[in-house]
């Protein structure tokens, strides 16, 4: 292959840069070719960085195991970098872009001695498209590179592209040594540029993923006049053979990635309701000329949470990850598959776990838990294409019409099962206020709650206040905004049960979201907004004890006080930079809230 397959003159000049700076022994341009891909596999094997499972069960699928304290994203190490400490806002960590570049270039420095350096041009949705964005990473790790091979649209007809546009997101990755103390995550909005080091975890090195595509891209979109979000995408089609497609924001462990892509209940399938999964983590919206706002998926795969994934939770993903899948700290099973936590089938009797130590179940660590045979945050990479429900518009230019925006956290009290906004604004407010109560999963005290605003906590690239005040203003640039609903999965009574079962019986709830978008069904005006008529969600197969319905909608003021005093608090960090209409919006709640009977 040439060295540089490309005449862009700014792209040879950055990867001659960060060459001399990083110093590999070698550059190896990546053009997405199922060769090379196969030469990649084949060296990763045989560098211990990926394991071959079981090719006659599992094909074309490896395992891949990271530092034991390289699991997670560590937002603590993630900074924006932005010249004015202002324009990161109270919720990020900020670091000047001098301090910065200082700090990681003395990691960077020889990082790449003794290894290749890959540089992977790739486009965030479809190559040409006007929603689409390209980035090129370099970066000395072959497992990212066959990551982004699955993540993201990788190779020549990239290239092409870039050198049309000469533009493109500067994305530099090093393992370097994998140490957490010399290990940083930096996003420089005003210079289109990623560095991340000393990480080898997806959420920290699939640059293209949060860094690009959120953090990157949030501010590329302020700017453009879109919108980049933490959100799935999925079209409902009704029996009528209508698709109406809604795009929703959850914080972690609420499930967005088992709604993106549930299999109807029986109630519902049989009336001729069917899911098109468009994506499962994040949307890119922007107003049309139509005066509607349309969605793509920047993406072209899954990255999933493996524990809890099994028939029941998330049937199509089960089929989804059978091939052409790469594993994060799972369990190796002795027949050369993989095993979780939740997943189908038995418990096997042995295994080699998540950190490489022979594993049996039943087994407590020293405080007395058991040793889980894979890490509560294993992962799979997949590709959307093999997912049952994919969306046959994946790859349109245009994207999908959205006709719902739908936000939600995990709440025991207080939130009903769904409510819609009165209008844009008041959504934006439901959307900025949105919170979850911390589950088992969370560093943090049980049951706390934390202020997640349109899920985006961890992945706004600016300040949050003027992140606020851009969505305010895309309201106003439409003829025809979504509609914007509020659902809670997680009411509960009084022992702490669910009232809702969830997953796909959540279905139903959509159900009403389309019938409000498209007029045919009435509501109830409560002060948080419209809350269904308990007549209006259809229970065809699925009974619940008497009385739930009501208390899952029901909306009690006296609940409210202290969610206002909560919402106050989280407003004031913002100063000045909170749009006046926020607060407009929360008088306005507090007073319709006095007045209800
Ligand atoms: C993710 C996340 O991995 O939101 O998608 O943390
Ligand atoms: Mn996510």
């Amino acid at each position: 292959m040439t060295r540089f397959p490309t005449h862009d003159k700014k792209l040879k000049e950055w990867v001659n840069k960060m060459a001399a700076l990083c110093q590999p022994d070698d550059i190896v341009w990546v053009d997405g070719s199922q060769e090379q891909k196969l030469i990649l596999q084949k060296e990763a094997i045989s560098s211990g960085e990926l394991i071959q499972l079981n090719q006659e069960k599992l094909p074309n699928c490896f395992l891949h195991r990271t530092a034991i304290d390289d699991v997670a994203r560590t937002e603590h190490l993630t900074f924006i970098c932005t010249r004015r400490r202002r324009d990161a806002g109270p919720t990020n960590n900020w670091m000047s872009p001098r301090t910065a570049y200082r700090k990681a270039r003395a990691i960077f420095k020889g990082a790449m001695v003794g290894r290749t350096m890959y540089v992977i041009p790739f486009s965030m949705g479809p190559v040409g498209s006007p929603f689409s964005k390209i980035g090129v990473e370099l970066t000395d790790s072959r497992y990212v590179v066959l990551n982004m091979m699955i993540m993201t649209r990788v190779g020549e007809a990239v290239l092409r592209q870039l050198e049309k546009e000469d533009k493109f997101t500067h994305c530099l990755h090093s393992k370097a040594q994998l140490d957490i103390n010399k290990r940083l995550i930096l996003h420089f909005p005003e210079d289109n540029t990623i560095w991340s080091v000393g990480s080898g975890y997806g959420g920290n090195v699939l640059l293209g993923k949060k860094c690009l595509s959120l953090r990157i891209a949030i501010y590329i979109a302020r700017k453009e006049q879109w919108l980049a979000e933490h959100m799935l995408i999925m079209g409902i089609e009704s029996p009528n053979g209508r698709i109406d497609y809604i795009a929703a924001a959850f914080p972690s462990a609420c499930g967005k990635t088992n709604l993106a892509m549930l299999v109807p209940p029986d109630g519902l399938k049989k009336k001729g309701y069917r899911i098109w999964t468009v994506g499962d983590d994040i949307a890119w919206m922007r107003v049309d000329t139509d005066g509607s706002l349309w969605a793509i998926n920047p993406e072209t795969g899954f990255f999933g949470v493996a524990p809890g994934t099994n028939s029941q939770t998330n049937p199509n993903m089960v089929e989804t990850i059978k091939k052409d899948t790469i594993y994060t700290n799972v369990l190796f099973k002795p027949d050369g598959t993989v095993w979780w936590e939740g997943a189908d089938g038995e418990v096997p009797s042995e295994g080699i776990d998540w950190q490489g130590r022979p594993w049996k179940p039943g087994r407590l660590d020293a405080h007395g838990r058991p040793i889980l045979g894979a890490h509560p945050n294993s992962r799979f990479t997949t590709p959307i294409a093999n997912c049952p429900s994919a969306s046959f518009r994946l790859e349109q230019h245009h994207g999908v019409p959205i006709s719902a925006i739908v936000f939600g956290g995990r709440r025991q009290h207080l939130l009903p099962l769904v409510y819609e906004t009165f209008n844009w604004q008041h959504g934006v407010f439901a959307g900025a206020t949105m919170a979850s109560e911390r589950t088992a999963a969370q560093v943090g005290k049980l049951g706390e709650v934390r202020r997640d605003p349109m899920a985006m906590l961890p992945f706004c690239g600016y300040n949050m206040g003027d992140y606020f005040r851009h969505w305010l203003n895309i309201g106003r640039h439409m003829q025809k905004p979504p509609r914007i609903f509020h659902v809670n999965w997680f009411r509960s009574d009084e022992k702490g049960n669910f009232l809702w079962p969830g997953f796909k019986e959540n279905l139903r709830v959509l159900e009403w979201i389309i019938d409000r978008c498209n007029n045919k069904v009435d509501a109830v005006k409560t002060p948080i907004g419209y809350v269904p008529r308990p007549q209006d969600i259809d229970m065809t197969g699925l009974e619940l004890p008497k009385g739930t319905m009501d208390k899952l909608l029901e909306v009690r003021e006296e609940e409210w006080a202290g969610e206002l005093k909560e919402i106050k608090k989280f407003f004031k960090q913002f100063k000045k930079d909170l749009p006046a209409e926020l607060w407009e919006e929360y008088e306005n709640l507090a007073s319709r809230l006095k007045s209800y009977e």
